[in-house]
């Protein structure tokens, strides 16, 4: 059998690799460990959802609408009774900050780590039978073990996750995860129902020929925006974008390329969520060798002030990213 690059083979299901692996977290009780399975075990529930929406009346509108006053798709509902109902049985977690729901979700104060999670990201794709995606962050809590839940455990840097990652419901069913040490793939093998390890220590490569952005905004963006898009269209460069954040991120990350999401007239601050969609990828890119910013400073370096706070978002292969922002007129750049 193929040994990964880690020693482990390709196949390791995520449980035996957490185990393995397990020296990686410093302060680990089990807890971290049982947390990450926690969340895997919500992907494979949702996964069969996802899978079968067609033939179930789960597709479609729910009738309410998010905190971010979106449409709520019924799976969008439902994946995040899934997630908030396996992260409180496992025991393991604190509080949740969901897109789904305004405020913290407290669970159990006797337990140590935070979960910032967009259930479903990118629900509008369900009835189309385009790919969609989890997308979560963990941190610890500040406030003593025991205590109430407090803002300051939720409102932590990006720098401060000790693991991020994301469930994609593709062609196959992808964990993509890291602790800090390394970008690690499994992919769902139905036969067993586990996620084994697939691709491990995933690079992200430092150029690429994809740039992925709605261009269907290009007159209300900046500039310098306008000038980067017309560069790549010069340089012929690959226009990739499926409207599905994990999709895209992890298109870009496997092939080399660029996510951008600026700010723009619906949304002067940006459209994604810094805690529960930008922190966790920007972990992801950077610990595979891509970067991730908001044209002004690097993502994960943003102190939140708010849980549904956005952002815009420049994120990919570095020497795309930093040519991108190469662009942005110095007066428009906070001092
Ligand atoms: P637009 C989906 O709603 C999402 O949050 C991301 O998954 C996706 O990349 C983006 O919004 C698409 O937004 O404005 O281009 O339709």
């Amino acid at each position: 059998m193929n040994k990964s690059k880690l020693g482990l083979p390709i196949g390791t299901t995520l449980d035996r690799f957490i185990r393995r692996k397990e020296e990686e977290f410093s302060f680990a009780t089990g807890e971290l460990s049982q947390l990450l399975r926690d969340i895997a075990l919500a992907g494979k529930i949702i996964n069969k959802e996802v899978n079968k929406s067609g033939l179930l009346d789960i597709t479609g509108g729910f009738g309410g609408k998010n905190v971010q006053g979106e449409d709520q798709q019924k799976l969008d509902v439902v994946a995040d009774i899934r997630f908030t109902r396996a992260l409180k049985n496992g025991g393991m977690t604190c509080a949740i900050v969901s897109e789904e729901n305004r405020e913290i979700i407290h669970l159990n104060p006797n337990c140590r780590y935070v979960v910032a999670i967009d259930p479903l990201d990118g629900s509008s794709n369900i009835d189309v039978n385009v790919s969609i995606g989890t997308i979560f962050s963990i941190y610890k809590r500040i406030s003593p073990v025991g205590s109430p839940v407090q803002e300051e455990d939720v409102l932590q840097k990006g720098t401060e996750q000790v693991v991020a990652g994301y469930i994609l419901y593709g062609s196959s069913t992808m964990l993509v995860y890291t602790t800090g040490r390394g970008v690690h793939g499994f992919t769902l093998e139905y036969s067993l129902g586990e996620f084994v390890l697939s691709n491990d220590n995933i690079t992200y490569p430092e150029d690429g020929t994809i740039y992925s952005i709605n261009e269907g905004n290009f007159y209300t963006f900046d500039s310098w925006v306008r000038a980067y898009i017309e560069e790549c269209r010069r340089k012929q460069m690959s226009a990739r974008y499926i409207g599905s954040l994990v999709a895209d991120f992890h298109r870009n990350m496997m092939k080399g390329g660029i996510y951008l999401y600026p700010n723009t007239v619906k949304y002067p601050e940006g459209k994604l969520r810094l805690l529960y969609e930008c922190n966790a990828l920007a972990f992801i890119a950077e610990q595979s060798g891509g970067v991730a910013t908001n044209g002004n400073q690097r993502i994960m370096d943003i102190l939140p002030e708010a849980l549904h706070q956005r952002t815009p978002l420049y994120l990919g292969s570095p020497k795309m990213v930093k040519k991108a922002v190469s662009l942005i007129p110095a007066d428009t750049l906070i001092k």
